[in-house]
């Protein structure tokens, strides 16, 4: 199981002994650097910058920490060591052996999903390509990095099955993964939220808190699936999300930090006197919270989807934490809530649990952001400040499912046209919002300095001090 980072292409998958394969993604490596060379992190191909790289798939010690120019990274396929024993444990086929290959009547889903997986990889590093002007210090800009190694690598891990278990339609599909690009008005990425800009580094911290948290549970959803070699890779993938998330979460609380520093300090209250003060008031990034909340658990889905009830039944795709679960695994007669609108009200009605499970996923999503928001309140509490953040109702803002268009209140109350107008400003990120979270961002180059608006991390990266020099730039 170790990575062999002998052969061009680093793998722990024998690489070689499949040279179809091997010549096949030979091919397209040099399409995706250039891809990164045009659309990943601006102005940054010369830095050398203190990365981690996977030196072995198990979970204990598997990364190398060391300077490295980002072209040279070296991306390869990693799997979680194969379960010869593993069989089918939820679905249709329970008890069967897991599949090794595509199966051919679930192909074209099985593609689909895939491919929705990997759209979401480049497409958040061309979303962050120009963050790296503005980075906060050295550290965060470390960070940024890091984690844009690793989507690229996401990347990586979503192009091997399509390459080695599609044929001729993967490899078509493995191209189109780095023609579709974020934004783009003829060719955008497929999935709403990551056609959105992260043009500030607050979005930035919120994009990694909310947005790859998704990843989390889109991904612990998938390595619970019954085509092993999915299941394998999306397990890998996990160990590497941890950290986007922690990027977000110390993030946003170094920002909370820092501002009710501030406040506390000058006696301060009133956002425009926050502002004033050169730090991010708190109802901007309440704003910025109900923003990224919303466009993300729209990521989901639809709330009853004949999708994701074929999916399951059919061993794609299982439930985050599927065999934790003590229920019968294949969910024929139970039901779940949904919020729908009946009579302008909100209100939950009963339908088939298998239609419903992007619904259950996006509960578990929720539950789990909404105990990170409580830790961020006691960077306020310790400091003395009264106010609170909130993640916003779950009919706030949607785009997707039932719930879509409708409008409503960041408390869950239904709004006219008018009223939603009238107040949204309030709600979200308005352009003034971003102007003035602009106008903040300033590159610090300094090891150990940090932009005025974000307190110092606690500790450093892989236990170095913080004014260590994470970027030599070249
Ligand atoms: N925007 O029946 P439905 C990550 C479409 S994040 C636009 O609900 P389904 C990462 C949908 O495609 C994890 N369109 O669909 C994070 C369908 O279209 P068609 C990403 C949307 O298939 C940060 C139609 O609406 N991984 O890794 O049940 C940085 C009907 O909807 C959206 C995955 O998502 C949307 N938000 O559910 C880097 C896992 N939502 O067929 C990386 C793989 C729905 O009518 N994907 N639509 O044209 C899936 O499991 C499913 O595709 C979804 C959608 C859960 C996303
Ligand atoms: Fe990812
Ligand atoms: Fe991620």
């Amino acid at each position: 199981m170790s990575i062999n980072y002998l052969d061009r292409i680093p793998n722990n998958v024998n690489l070689s002994e499949d040279r179809t394969l091997q010549r096949a993604l030979e091919h397209w490596q040099p399409n995706y650097l250039k891809w990164w060379q045009e659309m990943g992190p601006e102005s940054s191909q010369a830095h050398e910058v203190y990365l981690r790289t996977a030196v072995s798939v198990q979970p204990d010690g598997w990364a190398h920490f060391g300077h490295v120019r980002m072209p040279d990274y070296r991306w390869g396929i990693f799997l979680a060591p194969q379960d010869g024993q593993r069989k089918m444990h939820f679905g249709d086929h329970i008890g069967k052996d897991v599949w090794q290959e595509a199966p051919g009547e679930h192909r074209a889903n099985l593609r689909r999903i895939i491919v929705t997986q990997g759209d979401t990889e480049p497409a958040s590093v061309e979303q962050q390509r120009h963050l790296g002007h503005t980075a906060p210090s050295q550290y965060d800009l470390r960070n940024l990095f890091q984690v844009n190694v690793e989507e690229g690598r996401h990347l990586w891990a979503m192009v091997y099955l399509l390459h080695r278990y599609f044929g001729r339609d993967g490899r078509e599909e493995a191209d189109a993964l780095l023609e579709r690009n974020s934004g783009d008005e003829d060719s955008p990425r497929i999935l709403g939220a990551f056609n959105e800009k992260t043009p500030d580094w607050l979005a930035f911290y919120m994009f990694t808190y909310f947005t790859d948290r998704d990843g989390k549970f889109q991904l612990s959803a998938l390595s619970e699936s019954c085509f092993d070699p999915l299941a394998r890779t999306t397990k890998f993938m996990l160990t590497e999300e941890a950290h986007h998330m922690f990027v977000g979460e110390s993030g946003v609380s170094r920002v909370l930090q820092r501002t009710a520093e501030v406040m506390r300090q000058r006696g301060i209250e009133a956002p425009d006197q926050v502002r004033a003060a050169g730090v991010i008031d708190l109802q901007t990034i309440q704003r910025y919270i109900n923003f990224h909340y919303s466009v993300t658990i729209d990521l989901f889905g639809a709330d009853q989807s004949s999708n994701a009830a074929t999916f399951y039944s059919s061993g794609l795709k299982g439930r985050y934490e599927e065999s934790k679960r003590t229920d019968d695994h294949q969910l024929k007669d139970r039901a779940y809530s949904i919020l729908t609108v009946t009579n302008g009200e909100l209100k939950e009605v009963e339908v088939p649990m298998l239609n419903a499970l992007n619904e259950v996923l996006r509960d578990d999503f929720i539950r789990d952001t909404v105990a990170g928001v409580g830790r961020w309140n006691r960077v306020l509490e310790k400091n003395g400040i009264d106010f609170r953040l909130q993640v916003p109702h779950k009919a706030f803002n949607r785009q997707i499912g039932t719930l879509a268009g409708v409008r409503v209140s960041p408390e869950g109350i239904i709004l006219s046209e008018e009223q939603w107008q009238a107040h949204q400003d309030e709600w979200l990120p308005t352009a003034e919002d971003r102007a003035f979270v602009g106008s903040l961002m300033g590159r610090v180059t300094e090891p150990g300095q940090f932009a005025n608006w974000i307190a110092p991390p606690v500790i450093g990266i892989n236990r170095q001090p913080i004014n260590f020099d994470y970027i030599r730039f070249n």
